[in-house]
């Protein structure tokens, strides 16, 4: 045998490498992506979807314990970059105009790993950066945010409202996107403060130009609360629980839209 035929180049041998190891390390079998529609209050149609990280493996864990444990071992960055390139890889599958939504940690934000892999989808993509971390540095956060921009991505605050810094994400970041925590609006409809406080953030919004998505929409009352109080945008398990991408895009081909009403064919 030739030495040549032992010689692998190199990126193709890390990446033969690299895949294994990240898994192995964490413990993980499988990373599969599921999808969950984001609505237009006014109209109910789809305007773009959040993809969300579902891992199986020797333990069973929910997602964010499997990124806290990353974090933990120094391979955070690496798990939640490899989440949203497979998020990614689907973005051919979503029709125009969507746009899909994607989780990373503000400290991934930064990330050149990150940036390299939205440059060029760059223009359909969400990044919503999470409230519940704390930040340090919002100088860094900020030319974090000013990068993805460049590569024409939007970027959203996620969790507004909840976790460690209340609204100061929304207040330093300026997000294209609001998206509004489960907490603000679970029982929005019979508590005065958190309509205040809702109506307050979207007030900010206008004034700003960012849109607002309340997220963890369950019941009627509280969808048509948040349409009377002027929200944009709906996500939540009354609207559409996360799903595999085929389900969401498929499984109503074929029936009526009920926004069309009673229209006869000839
Ligand atoms: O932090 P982030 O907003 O990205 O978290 C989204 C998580 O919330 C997902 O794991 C998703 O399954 C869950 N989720 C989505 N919609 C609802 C909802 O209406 N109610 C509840 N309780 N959880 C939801
Ligand atoms: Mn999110």
């Amino acid at each position: 045998m030739s030495s040549q035929t032992l010689t692998v180049p190199r990126p193709v041998a890390e990446r033969r490498r690299g895949e294994p190891s990240l898994f192995g390390a964490l413990g993980i079998e499988s990373l599969t992506i599921v999808f969950q529609p984001i609505v237009s209050l006014r109209d109910l149609r789809m305007v773009g979807l959040e993809a969300l990280a579902r891992f199986r493996g020797v333990r069973e864990e929910p997602p964010d314990a499997w990124f806290a444990r990353a974090e933990t071992m120094g391979l955070g960055e690496l798990l939640e970059v490899r989440a949203v390139r497979a998020a990614i890889q689907r973005l051919p599958e979503i029709p125009e105009p969507l746009f899909l939504s994607i989780n990373v940690s503000p400290g991934t934000a930064g990330s050149p790993r990150l940036r390299r892999t939205i440059d060029g989808p760059g223009r359909r993509i969400v990044l919503e950066i999470t409230e519940h971390t704390p930040v340090r540095d919002y100088d860094r956060l900020r030319v974090a945010v000013d990068e993805l921009r460049r590569l024409g991505a939007r970027v959203a605050v996620d969790d507004a409202g909840a976790g460690f810094a209340g609204l100061s994400h929304v207040v330093r970041v300026v997000p294209d996107l609001i998206k509004l925590d489960i907490g603000m609006i679970a029982g929005i409809e019979r508590d005065p403060a958190k309509r205040s406080l809702v109506s307050a953030v979207s007030t900010l919004a206008r004034a700003t130009g960012s849109a607002v998505v309340a997220e963890g929409i369950e019941t009627r009352e509280q969808l048509v609360t948040l349409r009377t109080l002027g929200i944009d945008f709906g996500q939540g398990y009354l609207l559409g629980r996360p799903t595999s991408l085929d389900e969401l895009l498929f499984a109503n081909l074929g029936r009526p839209n009920p926004s069309e009403g009673s229209v006869r064919q000839p």
